[in-house]
């Protein structure tokens, strides 16, 4: 079955996504989401320039050949750029064996291990009492699971806070350059500790609370936080400390029982085998999309299971619906799934990206369209033309650049 096209669409329907198309001789086509926030163009370029040209003539049936051929073959490997362009051609071509099987894509993998996929939604707040109020809508909703963020007081920006109206968190892609914010630990260890102290006093211990440190303290503030909110018995604390300094998760692990989450800025299995062999973290929150691909993916977390390590897949609304469909196709199958994150997408999403993906009482289930179950309208997409857009950059007090 050759491959006889591969295009890219780049497209910006709320905010920006590049999804990947190829097509066979027959004439089925599989999607794959290629978005790498703030650097999209880098990846759509890097597939275009070069490896849709590879793809040409191809059998689309031979997943793993393909994708040793344009890992190893590339000569230079990892990094998100490449293995977010890897993913796209690995979830594209696993969309196609699934339409050509009339089955979704997890019957391939293996069949449901699970009736649905726990999520997390994200709850936030200026103050405490709107962070509440969010979190109410969230439990209203069906979530068992609830992520929390609150505005730090006396910083004029906090990470996560804000959004739409539909309960979206997203950074602000604010005009031509990254906006900086500006951020205080001490304020920070602080109130973190008040804010899940409301939310358990409110709400009680009967959902699961998480929270997203977004890579910003030291390993022994890491430590101190963990420690002050093992009362309020955390499902996580995510990305506590840069995952760049491995070794610094032992220091946290010496000083708390609160689990630990990392993964979103993995790209590849060599990336996180340190902290799973070592079992340093809890859950490992690799991407389908940034990490390989299904193909890879399923590697990671399997080599997670020998180790006691449970996955927690990103799934923030910068990935695309076609990335979510794929988590949930993998989530719904591996032994250790954990729980998965659905920030959700901006509308006019739904104009571009057509989804069979359904929520019922806190659970997703992908559906059984065969394939991803998620299709791309080229017409609609070419209404919505990219625009440059970068995240935040943080700084501290002094000026200094810090960890965003
Ligand atoms: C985040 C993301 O979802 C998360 O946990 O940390 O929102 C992250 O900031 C973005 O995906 C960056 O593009
Ligand atoms: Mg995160």
């Amino acid at each position: 079955m050759k491959i006889v096209d591969a295009k890219v669409i780049v497209t910006c329907p709320g905010r920006n996504y590049v999804t990947l198309k190829i097509t066979t001789e027959d004439g089925v086509t599989g999607i794959g989401d290629a978005t790498l926030n703030g650097r999209e163009l880098s990846v759509a370029a890097y597939l275009t320039e070069h490896v849709c040209p590879l793809l040409i003539g191809r059998d689309a049936h031979r997943i793993g050949d393909i994708w040793q051929y344009l890992y190893k073959g590339a000569y230079w490997r990892r990094g998100p750029v490449t293995m977010t362009a890897i993913a796209a051609v690995d979830v594209a071509l696993w969309d196609i064996k699934g339409k050509v099987a009339g089955l979704p894509v997890y019957q391939l993998l293996g069949g449901a291990a699970r009736d649905g996929v726990l999520v997390y939604g994200h709850a936030n707040g200026q103050t405490i009492p709107e962070l509440l109020d969010d979190v109410a809508r969230f439990l209203d909703r069906g979530y068992r699971a609830v992520r929390v963020q609150a505005a730090v007081p006396g910083l004029e920006k906090t990470y996560g806070i804000g959004g739409n109206s539909a309960g979206l968190t997203y950074e602000p892609a604010d005009g031509e350059l990254p906006s900086e914010h500006v951020w205080e630990t001490g304020a920070y260890l602080d109130f973190v500790p008040e804010v899940m102290a409301a939310v358990r006093e409110r709400f009680g211990f009967g959902f699961h609370l998480l929270h997203d440190v977004h890579h910003r303290l030291t390993p022994i503030e890491a430590g101190r936080l963990g420690k002050s909110l093992e009362p309020y018995r955390m499902f996580w604390i995510e990305d506590p400390t840069p995952a760049e300094d491995q070794a610094a998760f032992r220091t946290i692990r010496q000083h708390t029982t609160t689990p630990i989450a990392v993964g979103e800025i993995f790209n590849s299995i060599w990336d996180c085998q340190y902290l799973i062999e070592e079992r340093l973290i809890d859950y490992i929150r690799t991407s389908v999309s940034h990490t390989g691909g299904i193909t890879h993916l399923r590697r990671v977390f399997d080599l997670a299971a020998l180790h006691g390590v449970r996955t927690g897949s990103h799934g923030a609304g910068d990935l695309s619906p076609v990335s979510f469909a794929a988590a949930l196709h993998v989530d719904l199958t591996v032994p250790n799934f954990g729980i998965q994150e659905y920030m959700g997408h901006l509308e006019p999403y739904q104009e571009v990206f057509h989804t069979n993906y359904t929520f019922t009482d806190g659970l997703f289930h992908p559906g059984d369209a065969p394939g991803l179950g998620v299709d791309i309208d080229e017409q609609a997409a070419a209404r919505y033309p990219y625009q440059r857009a970068y995240l935040p950059v943080n700084r501290l007090r002094d000026g200094s650049v810090h960890d965003w």
